[in-house]
């Protein structure tokens, strides 16, 4: 994994370049300005930033210049050199077609997740769909049922939007007694961000004509778990999309070919796939994932349910568990995602000392509601061990928890919507690894969820 490096030496120059003012420390153990990676990019106080290599003579012409190259291909592939940026899918203990597999978030830049990435979540496996044999049925409270066939829904006007879908078990080995070991991906990544374009929802329920005591609707998907699931009606006629295209492509078979629900901000499992069947109704139906699942005990002894919105949450993708910094002491870049449910991330900021101080992270444009938003950071790594954490904040103010406060508010039966701070340790030797703060570790018996997803 490579790491964006500035050797020692260069870092003094651009520190003692004395019209540089924003190249303060920032907080505690190293971290700098923000915007020293921003401003005049990368050659503040006119240092280059790699490494002065001395270039003898012109470089022998390499092997792949001797000869063509490969012809053109009907549909582009990654590099073979980039084998390892790859899903991770989970062990599928109760049915083979039932399980997750997690998007590779720390091998991965930008605010885009590539198509062959998005993080899965199948109840019962990828239908092979032929988009003309499926349709679309709105029905239920409505003053005209409709069928709307993949080719009419074309025909209406298209809209596009930025934002993630995450599956509200996603990092939910976060409350386990012992920090996981998996990488950043495999831990955090059942969240993905895409460009989807689609109709918007309220224009074909407004066509259906909504009966006023409709306050639910009943989506159904057409595979073979025949997944159900109940949408309060004002977030479909907020902001709900019938999306066809992701990142500009039709979608993928396995994230709904070719009809789905987009729910901006809201959890996963009510971003029905393979949408068939929309129900206007004056109640929830009570359906599995609404009550069985996606429903946890609250200390009080009450339980949560209907928790739709995916509150705010960041993580620091670079560095992260299992990287290690191999250039020894010196300037680096800490990145990562931060995005919340409710709307647009206002601040990330990032500490370099397990909390005790926080400067604020740059964050990358465009900064888009319910969508990932990228910060950076430069940070100068001493050698010393050091404690890596990031903090969200949210347009309504919200601020991503501290483990401990989520743990207080939500008890040892939280499953879903695990959205603490989360902290990388760095030892002498720059290897990174998931560690809870210090006042955060238990003692006892794990919870035992090693398989977190529904
Ligand atoms: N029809 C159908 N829709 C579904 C599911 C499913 O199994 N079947 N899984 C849900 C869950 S729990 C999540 S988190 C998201 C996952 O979407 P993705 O696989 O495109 O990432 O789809 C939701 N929609
Ligand atoms: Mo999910």
């Amino acid at each position: 994994m490579y790491i964006l490096y500035i050797p020692v030496n260069t870092l003094l120059k651009i520190l003692t370049s004395a019209n540089n003012k924003s190249l303060h420390l920032a907080a505690g153990n190293g971290l700098l300005d923000r915007r020293l990676f921003l401003q005049g990019g990368l050659a503040l106080g006119g240092a280059p930033l790699l490494a002065a290599t001395t270039v003898a003579a012109t470089p022998a012409r390499p092997d792949w210049m001797n000869r063509p190259g490969e012809p053109f291909s009907h549909y582009g592939q990654p590099s073979p050199h980039e084998s390892e940026v790859a899903r991770f899918a989970s062990p599928n203990r109760v049915w083979r077609n039932n399980g997750v597999s997690w998007t590779p978030l720390h091998r991965l830049e930008g605010i885009i997740t590539p198509n062959g990435l998005h993080y899965e979540r199948h109840h019962n496996g990828v239908p092979q769909i032929d988009p003309d044999a499926h349709q679309l049925l709105v029905h239920g409270l409505v003053r005209q049922p409709l069928f709307v066939s993949m080719d009419n829904l074309l025909r209406y006007p298209l809209r596009s939007q930025i934002c993630f879908v995450e599956c509200g078990g996603n990092s939910n080995a976060g409350w386990n007694k012992t920090p996981s070991r998996a990488e950043a991906g495999y831990f955090h990544g059942l969240v993905s961000c895409s460009e989807w374009t689609g109709v918007p929802l309220s224009v074909i329920l407004t066509e259906a004509g909504i009966d006023s005591t409709a306050q639910w609707l009943i989506a159904d998907g057409a595979d073979a778990f025949a997944m159900n699931i109940s949408i309060p009606m004002a977030k479909a006629m907020d902001d709900a999309m019938l999306a066809l295209y992701q990142n500009g492509e039709r979608l993928r078979p396995e994230n709904g070919y070719p009809l789905r629900l987009i729910l901006p901000g809201w959890e996963g499992v009510l971003n029905v796939k393979w949408l068939r069947s929309l129900k206007a109704a004056a109640h929830p139906i009570m359906a599995r994932n609404e009550t069985a699942r996606y429903t946890e005990l609250l200390p009080s002894g009450k339980a949560r349910m209907f928790t739709f919105t995916m509150e705010a949450k960041s993580l620091i993708t670079s560095p992260s568990g299992g990287m290690v910094l191999q250039q020894g002491p010196g300037l680096y870049q800490v990145t990562g995602l931060a995005w919340s449910g409710r709307g647009r991330i206002t601040q990330v900021e990032v500490s370099a000392d397990g909390g005790e101080t926080w400067a604020p992270a740059a964050l990358q444009e465009p900064v888009l509601p319910k969508a990932f938003t990228r910060f950076r950071i430069p940070w100068q790594w001493d050698g010393a061990p050091a404690i890596l954490q990031s903090r969200a904040t949210d347009e309504t103010g919200y601020v991503q928890p501290e483990r401990e406060q989520l743990l207080a508010a939500r008890g040892r039966h939280g499953f879903y919507h695990y959205n603490a701070i989360v902290t990388w340790s760095v030892d002498k030797a720059g290897s990174v690894s998931h560690v809870y703060a210090a006042q955060q570790e238990q003692s006892g018996a794990d919870l035992g969820i090693d398989a977190g997803w529904d």
